[in-house]
């Protein structure tokens, strides 16, 4: 391969539809602190999504951790998986909450109900699953747990960007759900973030949370973060909304072609999208067993050589990191999957072509 090809690349809009908004923000001289196209943005992705309520965010990391605070989760321990980005369990660990990682369903790559009701402690306060490369959880038989036991349900949905699920957005599901903007994300902002939840009164809450906790110039009720999105961001937001169905159909196409190219090879399954009324086809994650040729680390190691730079997303197990080791618990479906998963490169403007030397390099 001449050029690099990398897990993502970002999607932009063309630079000259983007100048009439800076433009706009240059006329204006409302720079953050929502403004006109940040509460433009806000109003656009709701009537996309279909949501009731959501509320823009810097990143996904810190809205995930305003949502977790904006739940007044203040003490206790919070289930959530092994198998996500690192970002999952700061945010609980940032709200000086206790993670305990339980098991993962082999098939999903989401965390397993039936794990979660057995970690269920006097001390649980919340669950926070992640809905994997915007694959649904089990979110019925999660809510049920939730309200057995009286426990809030965050859903980390950084990968469901348009995705819809049992007729509704896969961002409606448990109390709040926190989806992310990132530069390699289906739908970015550069930087971004948001909360989707159910409540005016909610949104006015979280919106209070990510300018400081200020309620007005005297009172102040929270100590919290700054997780403004800039009206740069927000514009950008409302630029990339326009041809968003446009990108995911080129994401489906990738998903398709890798599928047929890849179906009769013997070691190598793809990951099943199951049961989603919209997909997103966040990424392409693979299993490499032992009756591949190669290892998963000797083909990571073999495409790099062919310039393709596929990754093991979500390799090593949160509980592997350091910082983590000392929340280890037994999760063996997380850390087999974590052993041998790849993830392909995926994004809309990979080519036919790019995809059928990919394929012919795992071929060997
Ligand atoms: N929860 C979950 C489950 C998440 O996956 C994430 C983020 C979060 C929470 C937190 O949301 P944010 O706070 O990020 O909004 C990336 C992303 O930085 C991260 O957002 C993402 N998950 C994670 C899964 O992946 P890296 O370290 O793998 O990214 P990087 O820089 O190696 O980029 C991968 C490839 O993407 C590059 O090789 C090329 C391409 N790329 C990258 C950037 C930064 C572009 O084309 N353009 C770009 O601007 O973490």
């Amino acid at each position: 391969m001449n050029k690099p090809i990398y897990v993502t690349q970002s999607v932009l809009p063309d630079l000259k539809d983007f100048v009439p908004y800076l433009e706009q923000i240059w006329e204006n001289k409302i720079l953050t602190n929502g403004g006109p196209l940040h509460q433009q943005l806000e109003k656009e992705l709701c009537e996309y999504l279909g949501v009731d309520y959501i509320s823009l965010f810097n990143n996904g990391t810190i809205a995930l951790i305003t949502a977790l605070q904006a739940l007044g989760l203040k003490e206790g321990e919070v289930i959530t998986t092994p198998y996500t980005f690192i970002a999952t369990a700061h945010a609980i660990v940032w709200n000086n909450l206790t993670p305990v990682f339980v098991d993962i369903d082999p098939v999903t790559s989401n965390i397993d109900p039936q794990a979660v009701e057995k970690a269920v402690t006097e001390n649980t306060v919340a669950i926070l699953p992640v809905h994997c490369y915007g694959i649904p959880c089990e979110v019925d038989a999660l809510q049920t747990i939730a309200d057995k036991h009286n426990l809030k349900l965050i859903y980390d949905a950084a990968h469901a960007f348009g995705a819809k699920y049992k007729g509704q957005s896969l961002l409606s599901y448990g109390d709040l759900s926190m989806v992310s903007f990132h530069a390699t994300k289906v739908f970015n902002t550069f930087e971004g973030g948001a909360i989707v939840c159910h409540s005016a009164e909610m949104k006015h809450h979280i919106d209070q949370l990510k300018n400081f906790g200020i309620v007005n110039e005297t009172t102040v009720n929270d100590v919290s973060m700054n997780g403004k999105l800039s009206e740069v961001h927000a514009a950008l937001g409302l630029l990339q909304l326009k041809t968003i169905d446009q990108t995911l159909q080129a994401r489906q196409k990738v998903d398709s072609h890798y599928r047929e190219l890849l179906a009769d090879i013997e070691g190598i399954t793809c990951i099943q999208r199951l049961n989603l009324d919209k997909d997103n086809y966040s990424y392409f994650p693979v299993i490499i067993s032992s009756s591949f040729s190669l290892s998963r680390d000797e083909l990571f190691e073999k495409l790099k050589q062919h310039n393709i730079y596929a990754r093991k997303y979500f390799y090593p197990l949160m509980t592997d990191f350091n910082v983590y080791k000392q929340y280890q618990s037994d999760t063996p479906n997380a850390k087999q999957l974590s052993e041998q998963v790849l993830c392909l490169p995926m994004y809309p403007n990979l080519s036919t072509d790019d995809i059928d030397n990919i394929v012919r390099v795992i071929k060997g």
